[in-house]
């Protein structure tokens, strides 16, 4: 309502970039929506981009001012009091009823044009003020457009339509009323009465108050502010003035200062549009996304390779390396099942939370079950699947040969010593081979059982080798074609939900009430 918010209040309306910051706030709802596009629903999609091309309309012409107008009978004093406030005399002040017969504005700060080119001033109707002349004297009501209207109770209707027209795009209305005629049935019966709930965006000035005694000023106020609240209008702001004199017209002044240190109406409305935006397109995707070390990664590789048969390739290779055979195992068909389940579990993880529509995106973007499969076939036909003993086995089988050889050579020697000896009678020779021929047993055995182990190693190695090998060339499968396709699509998610968040932030909420919107 009119009570300024503490930052509102302090800061002159066009130092504000009210429109600018509005802009900033559409072009991050159409934002989402580019980015949205096919994941957001149509129907919604289509209203919230009308909505916006109609704030645009409305924010080209700039929300940064706070439309004032002087509104009133004829007579009552409404140009004199435009020229007092502004310090000229730029309206038509006259004897002649009614004398102003098209509006007038002046403007405090920027020009405004495009404002003034919509609420239909003539351009020699216009005046600037704060210009260098002024310095800061004028300050205090940047961002401020005074409108001098005509009669609302004309006896023109041309001047009523005018009145009409302009009533809904105005900020504040200040009526200004004289002693004779404040009671006047029609401003009360046609205007007054259906401003209730519209308080804070009026205030009655009664002008031409140096036409009364001073004794009777403050019971002809009290009157005014009786018959408003038989009017059912509550808290209404009620002025005494003299337009001629100039009393009152500070303390005027500063009420209009305040006023114009609010929110227009027009950010106030483009505000609230652009919030219900964002807040729709906010309701089109999930509070979060699913962080990037939470896919299922490990287990799509998993049952990758499962599908492609590769524990029992790697199992199949140990068991040939170690037993010493030749026959190297091959990667039979990929499991096209396997790969669908290994699809569909991460679609599935992924998937949850999201709305459907950006849960089918994700079921288009990440690569199809055949596409995956081909991948799997062909990344594991180029893992080497080698069974060739290692060179550090061979010569220990060799040697191992050689010992068992040596120790049968000494064996033979050492049995033909005892034959010989038998015979001659001298066990010399004896004593010095039998030893040898253990030496050599010990020695093949010690090498035979090295030989072992070491197969059982490489067995193990090359077994292990031709996992990882695969799993490596799977995780890239993995990484390319689902972990990829997914981050990107979680990516604009995550946009279009930031975007939506921030276009929504906005300011407390209003300051001053529209006129022309309906209470509440
Ligand atoms: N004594 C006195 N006369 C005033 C005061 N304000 C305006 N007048 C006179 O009242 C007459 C009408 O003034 P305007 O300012 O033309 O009144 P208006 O409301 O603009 O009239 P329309 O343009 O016909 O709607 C003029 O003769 C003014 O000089 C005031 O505060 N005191
Ligand atoms: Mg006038």
């Amino acid at each position: 309502m009119i009570a300024p918010t503490v930052a509102a209040a302090s800061i002159p309306a066009s130092d504000r970039g009210e429109t600018a910051a509005l802009t900033a706030r559409v072009e991050a709802v159409e934002r989402a929506l580019t980015i949205g596009e096919g994941r957001l629903d149509p129907a919604v999609s289509g209203s919230v981009a009308a909505a916006m091309a109609g704030v645009r309309e409305r924010l080209a012409l700039g929300v940064d001012h706070t439309i004032v107008a002087l509104v009133g009978g004829t007579g009552s004093g409404k140009s004199s009091l435009f020229n007092a406030i502004c310090g000229l005399d730029l309206a038509d002040v006259g004897v002649r009823r009614p004398t102003t017969s098209a509006v007038t504005a002046c403007v405090w700060g920027s020009s405004g044009s495009a404002l003034l080119d919509w609420l239909g001033v003539a351009s020699d109707r216009r005046i600037e003020r704060e210009s260098a002349l002024d310095a800061e004297s004028q300050a205090a009501l940047r961002g401020l457009v005074l409108l001098d209207l005509p009669d609302h109770d004309s006896i023109e209707s041309a001047h009523r339509e005018i009145v009409d027209r302009l009533l809904p795009m105005v900020d504040l209305l200040v009526w200004v009323v004289d002693p004779q005629k404040y009671a006047d049935d029609a401003l009360h019966s046609r205007y007054l009465r259906r401003l209730a709930g519209h308080e804070d965006a009026m205030v009655v000035v009664l002008n031409q108050m140096d036409t009364v005694p001073v004794e009777v000023r403050g019971r002809l106020q009290d009157d005014v502010a009786r018959l408003l609240s038989e009017d059912g209008l509550r808290g209404v702001r009620v002025r005494s003035v003299s337009a001629r004199t100039g009393d009152g017209v500070a303390d005027l002044r500063t009420l209009l200062a305040d006023v114009a240190a609010h929110r227009s109406t027009a950010a106030v409305r483009a505000g609230a549009e652009i919030t219900d935006a964002a807040q729709i397109v906010g309701r089109q995707v999930a509070a979060r996304e699913l962080a990037r070390d939470h896919l299922p990664a490990d287990a799509a590789v998993d049952t990758f390779a499962q599908a492609a048969g590769l524990p029992s390739v790697a199992d199949a290779i140990e068991a040939v390396v170690r037993g010493g055979g030749n026959a190297a195992p091959s990667f039979g068909a990929v499991q096209t099942d396997m790969v669908e389940l290994a699809r569909s579990r991460w679609l599935a993880v992924v998937g949850s939370g999201l709305p459907p529509r950006w849960q089918r995106s994700l079921t288009d973007r990440v690569a199809t079950t055949d596409d995956l499969r081909r991948a799997v076939d062909e990344r594991l036909s180029g893992v080497g699947v080698s069974v060739a003993r290692s060179r550090g086995a061979l010569v220990l089988a060799v040697a191992g040969v050689a010992a068992v050889l040596g120790a049968l050579v000494a064996g033979t020697v050492v049995i033909w010593l005892l034959l010989g000896a038998r015979a001659s009678g001298s066990p010399g020779a004896r004593a010095g081979v039998l030893p040898l021929t253990l030496g050599l047993a010990a020695l093949a055995l010690a090498l035979g059982a090295m030989a072992l182990l070491v197969r059982r190693r490489e067995a193990r190695r090359r077994a292990e080798s031709v996992r990882s090998d695969g799993r490596a060339a799977l995780s890239e499968i993995v990484e390319a074609r689902l972990t990829g396709p997914t981050l990107v699509l979680l990516g604009e998610h995550e946009e279009v939900r930031e975007l939506a968040a921030a276009a929504a932030r906005c300011d407390p909420p209003t300051v001053v009430t529209a006129v022309g919107s309906s209470p509440g």
